[in-house]
């Protein structure tokens, strides 16, 4: 197929997929008569193979959209009513410019807080030019820890950095553990490269809460019980110890704290295990003896088990498996969280957090939004969320929307679309597609950095985040020479990158002409390289978390029954949006039908509630209207809803977010999505 040229205003043009997914997928993207008609996986691309999702097919849609934003707006009737008039970019720009001063003068740069996160997960437009402006400004930092922060604290225990296998290797993985983790759904790639090992004998094992579309495609299934994977773990490792299938070789040379670690685990005989876990004991024999016994074996470690309260160490206790039957030696031996450390780039360089006025200045976790509103001491004074969707996405979401509305906060938000959290905005933006601007993208999975060049130019008077934060940068008055600047410019800075060695030979010019660039150039790192830890070696005993009030081996703690409500509720992802993005185009609404709740039957016979029957899900935090659908999918006194769906008065819909808390979890200030107690109530 030929590619066209950028000038070019129809043919197949080369992209990336921008959106908040392992995948990363390289595009190819049908241009007629300057809009997209087709969107294809880039048959070349050497992991997405020519193929992509259902959603990303739908992107004509999207960027198309009628309901995209083409104009900024401002709000003229009571928060959260919808009553906007347009006004021109000069205008919102000025409104914006003299608030920040004048807050800025009556109450501290602090005042002003940040939201963002991955809607596009483009370099320059995620952390790049909005981290340096609001450095620059002085604002209240802003810790992104709504997604994966508890696990990669927990791995990075035990490893030493987001550093899993390169998943290209797992081609030649004998088994596979699918450890919450909704493969399927959420990251079809690996599966891909999973189906292709099980041509040749691979086993894929799911361990989920959920019997769900990637417990069907996997060859055996793991029911546990939410939050008590640490204790399978545990009961696994003791198998392996007492059934001698150690490899006692690379323990010795490669890890540090085994004797530790082998006294925990004396206390999760299989009994024990079974008992906490709700897996049978025979299962958990096989299952342990399948690990010990085959190589090389592979476990995915999904974001499902770090959005507990005892995430973190969840996590940090599986990531300790591979090493007891020393995986991490052999080609497609290991585990995968995150693989964000192959290509790190100059962060530092990009944001400048040394431009921040105070270095002092507070951060505010982002999943305590609800709270940073209402309580934070100074107040915040103006929230601008880009790239994010807080008014559904967040936890507890009648804290976030009472702050919301509040009368004295100042908001602007910056989408391409009317989301549920710009109706409580003062100042709307309308932001690009990332087919309308140049932009750098690093996978969290696999090891390819790729550039996204223009192919459309911007709908109505839309902006992309890159261009909207150099423009306030520079009518704040701040210096060009860190803002003024192009968006290669910006790009080369984030590739100047000496401490890491893997992204030699990686530069604009050699991205343009290969379309993409494997950190480490394919050379496979070894181990020894791979282990940032203080020790230098696997840790299964750590002082760091010793120091951090935290045990330093792996430990099983049971979650915290906040309230006598009787079943936990877990609240993941759907198939077809990405947390909220997609929620509003109809096809794939369709698709998902409504929003479900998963009940197993015995719960639901107590209950007298029945097949597709409406019920309300509360708890103290809040409700939400859901749709029942029976089975055993989920075990007695468990209930799994998916899908992150925007309000809708009609269906009666909102997010299931009313009901999460703003707790943390165990490390890295992450979320508990899915440590919820909730009753159920027919309707
Ligand atoms: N289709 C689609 N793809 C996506 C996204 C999306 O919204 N939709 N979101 C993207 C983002 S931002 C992320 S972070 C990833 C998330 O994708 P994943 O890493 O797959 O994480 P989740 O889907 O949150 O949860 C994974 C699984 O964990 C299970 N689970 C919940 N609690 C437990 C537990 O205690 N133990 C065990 N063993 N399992 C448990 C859930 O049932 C679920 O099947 O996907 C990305 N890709
Ligand atoms: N209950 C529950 N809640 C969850 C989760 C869960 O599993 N359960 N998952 C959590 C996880 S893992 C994550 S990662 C978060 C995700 O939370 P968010 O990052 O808020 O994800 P989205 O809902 O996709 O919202 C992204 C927004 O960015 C906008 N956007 C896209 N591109 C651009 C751009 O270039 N510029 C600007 N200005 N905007 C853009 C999109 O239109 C969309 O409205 O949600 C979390 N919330
Ligand atoms: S959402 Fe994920 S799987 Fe779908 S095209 Fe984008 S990167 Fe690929
Ligand atoms: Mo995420």
């Amino acid at each position: 197929m030929t590619i066209a040229t950028l000038a070019a205003t129809e043919g197949v043009f080369r992209s990336v997929c921008p959106f908040d997914c392992p995948d990363t997928c390289g595009l190819h993207i049908t241009l007629k008569d300057g809009k997209v008609t087709n969107v294809t996986g880039d048959p070349d691309h050497p992991v997405t193979k020519g193929a992509i999702c259902n959603k990303v097919r739908q992107l004509p849609d999207r960027v198309h959209h009628p309901d995209r934003l083409l104009q900024p707006m401002r709000r003229v009737g009571p928060k959260g009513t919808l009553e906007f008039e347009p006004i021109s970019w000069d205008a919102a720009y000025e409104e914006i410019v003299s608030r920040m001063k004048d807050i800025i003068h009556r109450y501290g740069a602090e005042s002003i807080l940040p939201y963002s996160f991955y809607g596009n997960m483009g370099v320059l437009n995620a952390e790049g030019m909005d981290r340096r402006f609001f450095h620059r400004l002085g604002a209240s930092l802003l810790d992104r820890s709504i997604c994966n922060a508890a696990g990669a604290a927990g791995y990075k225990y035990t490893m030493g950095g987001s550093i899993g296998i390169d998943p290209e290797e797992t081609v030649h993985t004998k088994l596979f553990l699918i450890w919450g983790c909704n493969l399927v759904s959420t990251n079809m790639h690996q599966t891909m490269l999973a189906t292709e090992a099980r041509r040749h004998g691979a086993k894929i094992v799911h361990i989920d809460v959920h019997r769900n579309r990637t417990s069907a495609w996997a060859d055996e299934f793991v029911h546990v019980r939410p939050g008590t994977d640490g204790a399978l773990a545990l009961g696994m490792m003791h198998i392996l110890i007492r059934d001698g299938l150690v490899n006692e070789s690379f323990i010795r040379e490669n890890t540090i704290g085994y004797k530790e670690l082998k006294d925990q685990t004396d206390q999760y005989p299989p009994e024990v295990a079974s008992d906490i876990t709700g897996v049978p004991i025979d299962q958990l024999e096989s299952l342990a003896r399948l690990y010990g016994t085959t190589t090389p074996s592979f476990i995915r470690i999904g974001n499902g088990l770090q959005h507990h309260d005892n995430g973190g160490m969840i996590v940090r206790t599986i990531s300790c498996l591979p090493a007891m039957t020393g995986q991490w030696d052999q080609i497609g031996g290991g585990a995968m969280k995150g693989n964000g450390w192959y290509s790190r780039l100059n962060n530092d360089r990009l944001e400048r957090i040394d431009l921040l006025p105070d270095p002092g200045v507070r951060t505010v976790n982002m999943n305590q939004l609800g709270d940073a509103l209402l309580t934070m001491d100074p107040p915040v004074r103006m929230l601008f969320v880009y790239n994010s969707n807080p008014a559904i996405v967040a936890p507890d979401q009648s804290k976030v929307r009472e702050g919301l509305l509040r009368e004295d906060l100042f908001t602007v938000t910056h989408d391409l679309f009317l989301t549920d959290t710009c109706k409580y905005a003062d100042i709307v933006l309308p932001a690009t597609s990332h087919l309308e601007n140049l932009d750098l993208y690093a996978s969290y999975w696999h090891l390819y950095l790729q550039l996204g060049e223009p192919i459309l130019s911007p709908a109505g008077e839309s902006k992309s985040n890159f261009t909207l934060f150099k423009e306030l940068a520079l009518r704040m008055g701040f210096e060009p020479e860190l803002f003024d600047l192009t968006e290669e410019d910006m790009i080369r800075e984030a590739l100047d990158a000496e401490f890491n060695p893997l992204l030699q030979g990686i530069t604009v010019e050699s991205l343009r002409e290969h379309g993409w660039m494997k950190a480490g150039g394919g050379r496979r790192i070894p181990l020894s390289e791979r282990i940032p830890t203080p020790s230098g070696k696997i840790e299964l005993y750590s002082e760091a978390m010793l120091a951090s009030g935290l045990p330093p081996v792996p430990t099983y703690t049971p979650l915290r029954e906040e309230t006598d409500f009787p079943f936990w509720l877990t609240t993941g992802p759907n198939h077809s949006y990405i947390n909220s993005t997609f929620a509003n185009q109809s096809k794939l609404q369709k698709l998902e039908k409504q929003p479900t709740l998963h009940m197993n039957e015995q719960d639901a016979a107590r209950l007298g509630i029945g097949d597709g029957e409406r019920v309300l899900v509360r708890n103290e935090r809040g409700e939400a209207k859901l749709t029942i659908k029976l089975g055993r999918d989920v075990l007695p006194g468990v209930l799994v809803t998916q899908g992150l769906w925007w309000d809708d008065e009609e269906h009666g819909r909102s997010s299931v977010n009313a009901l999460t808390p703003q707790r943390l979890a165990d490390m890295g200030g992450g979320a508990t999505f899915f440590s919820n107690r909730v009753e159920v109530v027919k309707l």
